[in-house]
């Protein structure tokens, strides 16, 4: 077999599970719009995704569905299992795209969410052993902020946040360190929009980082506006592994654009919005959760290995 070029090896990185879309509205216990951008997260050996719903009046809440496979016979929780705080100013208009990371210290997940008000969208934390109760930190940095996780451990003593906060109308994704989760500093942009590329004017990150031996493994979309709509894809990324504020590759082209009907067709066509990722070490294999279109929830597989193999014939970055 001849060696795939870079670009065929992006091209058929993934495949869609066959029994996507795995969730919708219709399969919901209660009345809803769309259930989309969801977490993952690996919990007492299911798959537990944390996924937005977003309710008649269009704001959104958080709601947990389990799998033992992580593709088939979701039990979704009767009731909303993460809502607004009504007593909370910023979370007044809804809760939406949540990242979830085991921290290793705490042994604990951290769940960054959007908090939506009239103040703007901003990334809130909260702490949770079981995904029943959970603990609220509060806002970690001013608006407009989204699109954030945490690192799944220190760096010098200190934990590092992506985030993608928006600066004089520019969308770049951003590290930021903490030594306590609540006071946040030494903030320096990471993977800034491209000109002319796919990614030109928003970036933003997908699934929580991924260690891997080579650097953490970041997806992330990036978004060209049309004249006919935004078109949200899929890209990759590679952090040094004890440095994360160094990005070492970058894929030049896409792994994963909006082609079937259920990611075209929707509340907002021709979106993918990868929001959580379960890796399984032992079979070398990885799936990727997704918001198809801002209204269902699909699943995407690749070989880990391959995920490796394909960013290490990415281009390096220069600093
Ligand atoms: C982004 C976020 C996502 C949404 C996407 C596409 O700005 O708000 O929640 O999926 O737009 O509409």
């Amino acid at each position: 077999m001849p060696e795939l070029s870079r670009q065929q090896k992006a091209y058929v990185l993934f495949t869609r599970y066959e029994g996507n879309p795995i969730m919708t509205p219709e399969d919901w216990p209660y009345p809803t719009n769309a259930v989309f951008n969801p977490a993952a997260a690996k919990l007492n050996s299911e798959v537990l995704l944390l996924i937005r719903v977003e309710d008649m009046r269009g704001f959104s809440h958080l709601t947990v569905a389990r799998s033992a496979d992580g593709f088939t016979n979701w039990e979704i929780d009767p009731t909303p299992t993460f809502e607004a705080d009504q007593s909370s100013r910023e979370e007044r208009w809804g809760l939406e795209d949540p990242r979830i990371v085991w921290l290793e210290e705490q042994k604990q997940f951290a769940v960054t969410y959007v908090s939506f008000s009239e103040g703007g969208p901003v990334v809130s934390l909260a702490i949770t052993k079981n995904f029943k109760a959970f603990a609220r930190l509060g806002s970690l940095l001013p608006p407009e902020d989204k699109d954030a996780c945490l690192f799944p451990r220190r760096f010098n003593g200190r934990f590092a946040l992506i985030h993608r906060p928006i600066v004089r109308g520019e969308a770049h994704m951003w590290i930021s360190f903490s030594p306590d989760l609540k006071h946040w500093g030494d903030h320096r942009p990471l993977i800034r929009t491209r000109h002319a590329y796919w990614d030109c004017h928003r970036v933003g990150l997908a699934c929580q980082p991924i260690e891997t031996p080579h650097g953490w493994m970041l997806f992330y979309h990036g978004v060209r506006s049309t004249t006919a709509g935004a078109i949200y894809r899929v890209g990759l990324a590679l952090l040094d592994l004890n440095s994360p504020w160094r990005v070492l590759r970058r894929s030049d082209e896409w792994v994963l654009g909006p082609r079937a009907p259920y990611e075209r067709i929707g509340d907002v066509g021709d979106v993918i919005f990868p929001s959580g990722a379960v890796v399984y070490k032992e079979t070398d294999q990885l799936n990727l959760y997704y918001g198809a279109a801002d209204s269902a929830i699909a699943v995407a597989t690749a070989k880990l290995s391959d995920c490796i193999d394909y960013l290490m014939s990415c281009p390096q970055v220069e600093e």
